[in-house]
């Protein structure tokens, strides 16, 4: 019965140890040839600026860069590149992941936490933040979008984006028009470590960026781990390979729950994807699909590969599933259950969540509004995926009068002197007195 793609698991025949090794992602350890690779690109861009740039480029792309920004004529030949179709798709989809994002912006605030004590919390857009697009085994213009819409709603001044060229030393048109739509200002193409180590710390072409966002493959998530650790620049979470976990019902598709595996798996042969089912019957009928959908799949070899890590795995009750998906914090949860909403109390830590059997992954990570710039590697357990927020900053401020200093400076010289910190107790006791002889 088992066609082999996937590993076959019963929650319940398995201890401890087991059940601890059927949840583990494929392994995340980046090899210290990779670090070093990486830290070695790295002081490259420091010390050689945009040469080093063209060099780097001419050795990973095979492409002799003379400007490394895009011009205005190569936007205007991917305008005429695109398909309207296409062009219409994205327009449709950044419109309601910007009504969605919109609606979820944070609004500053101000509180009198005390008579003459006025406390508020302004919100600033960070001035200038860099987006990384990935063209690798496939280009993504949606993640332009995703990324694009919402640094457009915070307000950031200056948006700049780096994605790789191709052979023929372009960028992908499709990620040049979603750009443009989202108002993204200034397009280089740079991929890999090179790109964000020329964002973090700035070349005579490449502005220097504060915070760093978007996916990419091992280098590029290493260089953003070693440009946020060395201080360079600050990044929107850590990245790896992309998951989905499947908690599915009798009643389920099987043919739905399958692509849906299937659409996760394609994506690259480290991705992971889990089903979890209290029915063996389904748990059949999805491996047959599977079977049979990926035979279809342009990109089976790659499905293939992810797959032969994946897990269909038999549960006693939809109960357990939920304790098993808690623990493992997908990056996607899909929900193919009969009363979906009536179980999404019980999740407690996911990146996105898919209700019901007609709503794939794929609508999420392309058109219904929300993010698919999302938590991996069990990062959900604790940080969220990309929303406007992630590209402001919060100030607070307090403002107290006379008055106010007077109510409450008793308290902070208490604690100061608490904390044996003379000083601190010293700044407002002056004014104290202050405030006393201005009442006299
Ligand atoms: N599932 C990917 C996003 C994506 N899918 C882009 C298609 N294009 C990570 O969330
Ligand atoms: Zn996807």
């Amino acid at each position: 019965m088992n066609a082999g793609l996937a590993q076959r698991l019963d929650w319940t025949a398995l201890d401890a140890d087991a059940r601890a090794r059927a949840l583990l992602r494929p392994v995340q350890a980046v090899a210290a040839q990779t670090r070093a690779a990486v830290s070695a690109l790295i002081e490259d861009v420091r010390a050689g600026g945009d040469a080093a740039l063209r060099e780097i480029t001419r050795r990973f792309d095979g492409v002799a860069l003379e400007q490394l920004e895009v011009s205005p004529a190569e936007f205007a030949a991917a305008e005429a590149a695109v398909p309207a179709e296409l062009k219409a798709a994205m327009q449709d989809a950044a419109g309601r992941i910007e009504r969605f994002h919109r609606a979820g912006m944070v609004q500053g605030y101000a509180v009198e936490t005390a008579p003459g004590v006025l406390c508020e919390r302004v919100v600033r857009a960070i001035a200038r933040v860099g987006l990384y697009v990935p063209a690798g085994s496939a280009p993504l213009p949606s993640t332009a979008l995703m990324l694009g819409v919402p640094a457009r709603l915070a307000g950031c001044r200056e948006v700049v984006m780096c994605t790789p060229p191709r052979r023929d030393g372009t960028a992908d048109p499709a990620v040049l028009v979603a750009a443009r739509m989202t108002g993204v200002h200034r397009v280089f193409k740079l991929g890999g470590a090179q790109a964000i180590a020329a964002m973090a710390l700035g070349t005579d072409s490449v502005p220097r960026c504060a915070k760093l966002f978007g996916p990419g493959n091992s280098y590029v998530t290493e260089a953003k781990q070693q440009v946020a650790q060395a201080g360079a620049a600050a990044i929107d979470m850590p990245a790896g390979p992309s998951e989905v976990l499947v908690i599915a019902d009798a009643g389920a598709d099987a043919a739905f729950v399958a692509a849906d595996l299937l659409s996760q798996a394609e994506h690259g042969p480290d991705s992971q994807v889990l089903l979890l089912s209290d029915s063996a019957d389904l748990l059949d009928r999805v491996e047959r699909e599977l079977a049979t959908q990926l035979a279809a799949l342009p990109r089976a070899d790659i499905a293939r590969q992810a797959l032969a890590q994946s897990r269909l795995v038999r549960v006693e009750t939809l109960e357990q599933a939920f304790e098993i998906s808690n623990a493992y914090a997908p990056e996607h949860l899909i929900l193919a259950l009969r009363e979906p909403r009536a179980w999404l109390d019980r999740v407690q830590a996911a990146g996105s969540v898919f209700l019901g059997d007609h709503t794939p992954e794929a609508l999420g990570d392309y058109c219904s509004g929300t993010n698919h710039v999302l938590p991996t590697n069990g990062a959900a357990h604790a940080t969220s995926g990309v929303s406007v927020s992630s590209y402001q900053n919060f100030v607070s401020v307090q403002s107290a009068s006379v008055a106010g200093i007077a109510g409450i400076g008793r308290c902070a010289v208490t604690l100061a002197e608490a904390e044996g910190l003379e000083a601190h107790a010293n700044a407002v006791r002056l004014r104290l007195a202050a405030a006393s002889r201005e009442a006299a």
